[in-house]
């Protein structure tokens, strides 16, 4: 059997490191290291897989549109995305982490504010944070940032945050606190709706071999 040919997006970092492992499990193995390469579509072992390096928050856009056939996601930027057009058939239970509100240590709580104006929360994760608040009832105003938005309630721009929190360190260097709790996050594989058909037999054997890894 020929194995149809196999584009995987994957981000640097921790997602990268990660997922390595479950892909060697699955018999692929990069001839490059994209942390070192500045090669944005690198070999593996096998001549019909490739590997393209992209932002993690882009990744489901490439998958989405057929620039890759497959990718590696977190939950957080999948929910941002909307998942529209994609299949999302294994959690990798990878980068795991929480989706969280947080604000200054001692402020109280995070959508609630006692001069009857509207909570200002900073975040990257606009929708997440919109459905969240809409969900509790809570109308806030929401200030799009793309990183370190453990800085806006230290300025005064904001009355708390919607962020990733793992050890909560970062948090903590920044004299905040996580208040309530939005989702718990890790890495899912997501495949391309056209190549789900098209490539069937050579995607269903990668998932089968990717979900024994993570077992
Ligand atoms: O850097 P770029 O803008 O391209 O994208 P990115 O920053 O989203 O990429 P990357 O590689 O940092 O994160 C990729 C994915 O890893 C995220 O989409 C999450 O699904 C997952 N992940 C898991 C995390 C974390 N844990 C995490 N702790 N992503 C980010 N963090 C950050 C968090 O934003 C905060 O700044 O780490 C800090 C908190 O960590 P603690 O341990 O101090 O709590
Ligand atoms: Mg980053």
């Amino acid at each position: 059997m020929t194995a149809a040919p196999i584009t995987i997006a994957l981000s640097k970092g921790r997602i990268y490191k990660d997922a390595l492992p479950l892909l060697r499990h699955a018999g692929i193995e990069p001839v490059d290291d994209p942390e070192t390469s500045r090669k944005l579509i690198l070999d593996t072992n096998r001549k019909e897989v490739k590997f393209v390096i992209v932002r993690a928050s882009d990744v489901p856009t490439y998958v989405q549109h057929g620039g890759a056939d497959i990718g590696v996601a977190g939950k957080d930027v999948l929910m941002e995305h909307g998942g529209a057009d994609l299949y999302e058939p294994l959690d990798l239970k990878i980068a795991r982490c929480r989706l969280m509100v947080a604000g200054r240590r001692g402020s109280g709580g995070g959508a609630a504010r006692t001069d009857g104006k509207r909570v200002r929360v900073a975040t990257k994760y606009v929708n997440s944070t919109r459905h969240y608040f809409a969900r509790q009832g809570a109308q806030v105003e929401i200030i799009k940032l793309y990183g370190s938005m453990e800085l806006a309630p230290l300025v005064g721009m904001a009355d708390c945050i919607v962020d990733l929190v793992d050890t909560g360190n970062t948090l903590k260097a920044n004299g905040l606190e996580p208040l309530e709790h939005i989702a718990d996050i890790s890495s899912r594989l997501i495949v391309n709706k056209a190549a789900m058909k098209m490539k069937h037999e050579t995607v269903k054997q990668l998932i089968d071999l990717i979900a024994q890894a993570v077992k």
